[in-house]
Parts: structure tokens; sequence; C-alpha cells
């Protein structure tokens, strides 16, 4: 099977959580039949819901997998779990929250996965480190990351680390 380019975004609020996205970048690195391309910066945000909880660390991470979407969504939701992810409360505090943004250029919806993510166009703390990793990516129905970010509300995002790519480009 040909690999795909697939974006995870990564976010966190809870037990220091740059070093919870740290570690989950370091956890989609080592999963099967996928390389980690590229992971973005990593920002400090306000809250979207409920503001009475801590500031989010948000970043995003540049996946090339042989994983269908539903085994990636799989070993999405294990690391997640291996992270202490409790479902307590919606929109509340979490250790570590990985979302499916991107698989390709497919547009998914199914009872499991609706990809790209429902909210990715009206965040700023997901389309900013997708900017980060890849400036002039499309989503499926033709929309640019470039001009949603410039539409969407603003989350007061302020950059903690730098850039990194890992694999040469290509
Ligand atoms: N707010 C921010 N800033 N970052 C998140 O990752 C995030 N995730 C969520 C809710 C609670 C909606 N708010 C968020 O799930």
């Amino acid at each position: 099977m040909a690999a795909t380019d697939a974006f995870i975004g990564l976010g966190s609020n809870m037990a220091e959580p740059s070093a919870q996205l740290a570690g989950a970048v370091a956890r989609l690195a080592a999963l099967p039949k996928t390389e980690l391309v590229a992971q973005s910066a990593f920002y400090r945000s306000r809250p979207v819901g409920p503001q009475d909880q801590p500031d989010f660390v948000n970043g995003a991470a540049w996946l090339r997998t042989e994983l269908t979407p539903l085994d990636l969504l799989d070993q999405l939701q294990a690391i997640e779990l291996a992270h202490g992810r409790e479902r307590i409360q919606r929109w509340g505090p979490r250790t570590l929250d990985l979302d499916l943004l991107l698989y390709g250029n497919e547009a998914i919806i199914s009872d499991r996965l609706t990809v790209p993510h429902a909210e990715l166009a009206n965040r700023d703390f997901v389309l900013q480190p997708l900017l980060d990793l890849d400036p002039e990516r499309v989503l499926p129905d033709g929309r640019s990351l470039a001009d949603l970010r410039q539409q969407c509300p603003d989350n007061n995002l302020q950059q903690l680390t730098p850039v990194a790519r890992t694999l040469p480009p290509g």
C-alpha cells in the first residue's frame, strides 16, 4: 500500500502539557508502518469552551503512514490511554488529546471519524501548527489553510518551541 500524509493535532492542559505533547510525538514516530515527517511548534492557547480550566499547549505532527484511517485512529486512542486520558467532562481539561486532522486528500464521514476534523477551520491552535508544517496545504473541499487561518477567531497563541523536520522534503 502507498503511504499517505496524515496530520495529527495534539493538545493537553494537564500534567505538564509540553511533556505530554513531546511524549506523544515520540510515540507517533514509533507507530508501525509510519514515519514522522515533522512536528510543528508547540503553542500555548487560551481554552476554547469552558474558561475555568488551564491554558492548553497545542501542536501538530505530520506522519507518512500505510495505516488505514481507522487503524491510525485506534493507535491514537491507545496513545491517549497510555497518557492517562480519561473522558470525564465534555470540553473539560485533558492530559492528551490526539485528533486525526487530515488524511491525504480524503474526506471521511463515519460514525467513528470525521476527516478533515469538524472544528479545524474554526481553531487557530489547529490551523497554525498545520501551517507550520505545510503552508501550501489545501483541504479536500478546496479551501486553503492560509485563508482559513486569516478568518478564524484568535485564541492568543504563544509559540513555545521551534518547528522540527525529521525527514527530508518529498
Ligand atoms: N482549547 C484549546 N485552546 N486547545 C485545545 O486543544 C482544546 N481542546 C478541547 C477544548 C476543550 C474544546 N478546548 C481547547 O477539546
